[in-house]
């Protein structure tokens, strides 16, 4: 048994649908397959192929924190949650690659109809409800205009239909969501990718282990071998 079997597996933290799915070719592209499917399996620790790597299943916006405080190893998220999680620690995580998953952009959107352009240009006092709060703030506050931030979990879509929000600022892939809801999207605020975050100390102590998979990811995600 060689002296890095005895070791505990370095430990990946993902959330599971898309960003679990997306991962899964750059994990084989690292010669790593994953035999459980965390949407039905009930288990929240997967095995791997390799006895070198499990993987952890945690609530997309959670992943930074497990990552962090070095529960895991290192773990995927996106731009927005990334974002988010840097307001109140920055600098916690290293972010060597934009992994190019889960692509998607962060919107301003309201409901058909709703003249957003006019009431920016009155210098309206705008309802904003978002889970964004920091990406949102700063939008509005570069753009000068006045906003009133409500902080939701989830179901952005329905603020503006049930009268809590006249916009909301939410993530946007195919539009079918905002259209389904008659809603429509005003302002791009940023193009959102996944990246690969690393714990500070995982690298410097168990770098000889994780060095190859971020290198494996990296030349994935770059569209290489
Ligand atoms: O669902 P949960 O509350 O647990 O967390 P989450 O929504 O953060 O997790 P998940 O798995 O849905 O998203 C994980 C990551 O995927 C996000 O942090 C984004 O970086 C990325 N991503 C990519 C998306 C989307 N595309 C996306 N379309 N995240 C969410 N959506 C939602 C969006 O919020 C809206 O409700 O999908 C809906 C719009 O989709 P379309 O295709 O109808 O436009
Ligand atoms: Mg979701």
């Amino acid at each position: 048994m060689s002296p890095a079997s005895l070791d505990k597996p370095l430990t990946l933290a993902l959330s599971k649908g898309r960003i679990f799915e997306e991962t899964m070719p750059l994990l084989a592209a690292a010669g790593i397959s994953v035999t459980e499917n965390p949407e039905t399996s009930r288990k929240l620790i997967l095995r791997t192929s390799s006895a070198g790597l499990q993987l952890i299943i945690v609530r997309a916006s959670d992943v930074p924190t497990y990552v962090q405080y070095g529960a895991a190893d290192f773990g995927i998220a996106g731009a927005d949650v990334l974002y988010e999680h840097a307001a109140a620690h920055p600098g916690a995580l290293y972010q060597p690659i934009d992994l190019n998953i889960a692509r998607c952009r962060l919107c301003v959107a309201v409901r058909t109809g709703f003249d957003y352009e006019a009431a920016v240009r009155q210098g309206s006092r705008l309802r904003v409800a978002t889970k964004y709060v920091r990406a949102a703030r700063e939008h509005f506050a570069r753009k000068g205009v006045y906003v009133d931030l409500i902080k939701l979990y989830g179901s952005m879509e329905l603020a503006p239909l049930v009268g809590l929000a006249d916009a909301i600022v939410d993530l946007v892939s195919t539009g079918g969501t905002l259209k389904a809801n008659n809603l429509m999207e005003v302002e791009e605020i940023t193009a959102i990718s996944s990246r690969l975050i690393v714990n500070k100390a995982s690298l410097k102590m168990r770098g000889s282990g994780l060095q190859p998979l971020i290198d494996a990811f990296a030349r994935a995600s770059a569209g290489g071998t």
